[in-house]
C-alpha cells in the first residue's frame, strides 16, 4: 500500500498582506494529484494548517475543495487535521464531506481515542489534531501535569487503539524539542514552552506523520520512524533557497518504507542586495528573466540625487515579481525623511551641502529652493 504525507499548505498565505500564494500551491496540489496517479496512492495524509487563516477567504476554500473532491475522484482517502493556524469550528464544516466522499476530517482531538483512529485495511491511523493546550487540559483530572506531558499521556492513549493493526501511524500537528524549524512557522508555537518530547512518542507506531514545521524533515531519537513532510512550497522568505518534499511511503512486509520526492516551485523566493555602485539592471536581469518573487534591499547613501530614479527603476524591472523593496541607508546612520512617496528636496539638499561643504546650508538658499520647487511643483500639477 502506498500512502503520501503532506502538510502545511497554508491556502490562503498572503505575502506582507497582499502577494497571494494561491498559484504556489495550485502548482504543488497538481504534483500531489500526479504522483497519486503514477503511484497508485490509496491514502493522503494532510498534517494540518490547510488554511491559512482561521476564516479562509473564498478562493482559497474553492482550491482545496477542488483538490478534494479531485483526490476523490482518483478513489483515493484523504485524511486532514487541524493545525494551529486552522480553526476547529471551520474544519467541522468539512467533516460533513465523510458523508459523501473518501475525505475524513479530524477537527480536533477527541476526548475518547477510540474516535481519533481511521481504519482501512491492515493500516490504523491515530489523528492528533493542534492540541490546543485548552482542550488538551480538559482530558485530564491533574491539572497540575506540563503541557507536553499531557499530550504524551494522549499519545500513548492513541497508541493503544491501534495496537492490534498490522501498520501503525500516528498523524498529528504538533512542534518536537529536536525538530528544526524553517523561520516561517507562527513563533510562539514554535517555543520551547509548546514543545512536546521527542522521546515521548510511543513505539508502537511505525511512522509518524507530522505538520507544523515547515522543513522537511526526520526526526531523530524517537524509536518510530517520524517525519516532518514540511510545506509544499516556501512560505515567506525565511526559507529562500530551499528545497521542498513530500514522503511517500511504501507499506510492505510488515515495514513502511520512506520515499522523500522533490517537488518543483512555480515560483522561488529570491532576496537580492543592491549595493551603492552596483548596475541596477545587470544585478536584476537574472531574476527578472526567472519565476521568482524577490525582496530587494536597495543600499543608498544619504542624499543621493538619484535615490527615487533607483527606486523606480528596481519597480520598473521587476514589476509584479517585486515582494518588497527595503531601503538601507549607508554613510550617515539616520534613516532618511520620506513625505509620503518622496523626499523633502530641501532636507535632501540640506543633508547634500552639510555632507559637500561641512556647514549648515544658508538660509536664503534654503528659501529660494522652497519657492523654486513650490512653483514647479504647482506647474507640474495643474
Ligand atoms: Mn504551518
Amino acid at each position: 500500500m502506498r500512502i503520501l504525507h503532506i502538510s502545511d499548505l497554508h491556502a490562503g498565505k498572503r505575502l506582507y498582506d497582499r502577494i497571494s500564494r494561491l498559484e504556489d500551491l495550485i502548482y504543488a496540489l497538481e504534483q500531489v494529484k500526479t504522483i497519486c496517479k503514477e503511484e497508485s496512492v490509496e491514502i493522503v495524509l494532510i498534517a494540518g494548517d490547510i488554511f491559512d487563516k482561521r476564516n479562509p477567504d473564498y478562493e482559497s476554500q474553492n482550491v482545496i475543495m477542488e483538490f478534494l473532491t479531485e483526490l476523490n475522484a482518483l478513489e483515493v482517502h484523504t485524511l486532514l487535521i487541524a493545525g494551529n493556524h486552522d480553526s476547529y469550528d471551520f474544519m467541522k464544516i468539512y467533516k460533513n464531506l465523510r458523508k459523501l466522499a473518501k475525505i475524513h476530517v479530524f477537527d480536533r482531538p477527541a476526548k475518547d481515542p477510540a474516535e481519533a483512529i481511521f481504519h482501512y485495511k491492515d493500516l490504523k491511523v491515530a489523528c492528533l489534531p493542534y492540541p490546543d493546550e485548552r482542550v488538551i487540559t480538559h482530558f485530564h483530572e491533574e491539572r497540575e501535569r506540563s503541557y507536553a506531558d499531557k499530550v504524551a499521556k494522549y499519545m500513548k492513549a492513541l497508541a493503544r487503539e491501534v495496537e492490534d493493526a498490522r501498520y501503525k501511524i500516528l498523524m498529528a500537528h504538533l512542534m518536537l524539542d529536536k525538530a528544526q524549524i524553517a523561520g516561517s512557522e507562527l513563533p510562539s508555537s514554535v517555543s520551547p514552552y509548546y514543545s512536546v518530547r521527542t522521546d515521548a512518542i510511543p513505539e508502537t507506531f511505525s511512522y509518524v506523520a507530522l505538520g507544523h514545521v515547515h522543513k522537511n524533515q526526520k526526526v531523530e531519537g524517537a524509536v518510530p520512524k517520524v517525519y516532518y513532510s514540511g510545506s509544499p512550497y516556501q512560505i515567506d522568505f525565511s526559507e529562500k533557497g530551499t528545497d521542498k518534499f513530500l514522503n511517500l511511503l511504501v507499506l510492505e512486509d510488515g515495514l513502511v518504507r520512506v520515499e522523500r520526492i522533490r517537488l518543483d516551485l512555480k515560483r522561488q523566493l529570491v532576496e537580492i542586495t543592491i549595493k551603492e555602485t552596483d548596475n541596477i539592471q545587470a544585478v536584476l536581469k537574472p531574476a527578472a528573466e526567472k519565476n521568482v518573487l524577490v525582496k530587494v534591499c536597495l543600499q543608498v547613501r544619504m542624499g543621493d540625487p538619484y535615490y527615487n530614479i533607483k527606486r523606480d527603476l528596481v519597480s520598473k524591472l521587476l514589476g509584479e515579481k517585486l515582494a518588497k523593496l527595503d531601503i538601507e541607508p549607508i554613510g550617515n546612520s539616520q534613516p532618511l525623511e520620506t513625505k509620503g512617496n518622496s523626499f523633502d528636496l530641501v532636507e535632501l539638499y540640506g543633508e547634500f551641502y552639510r555632507e559637500k561643504y561641512r556647514s549648515e546650508p544658508p538660509e536664503e538658499l534654503r528659501a529660494t529652493l522652497k519657492r523654486l520647487i513650490d512653483k514647479v511643483g504647482i506647474e507640474h500639477h495643474s
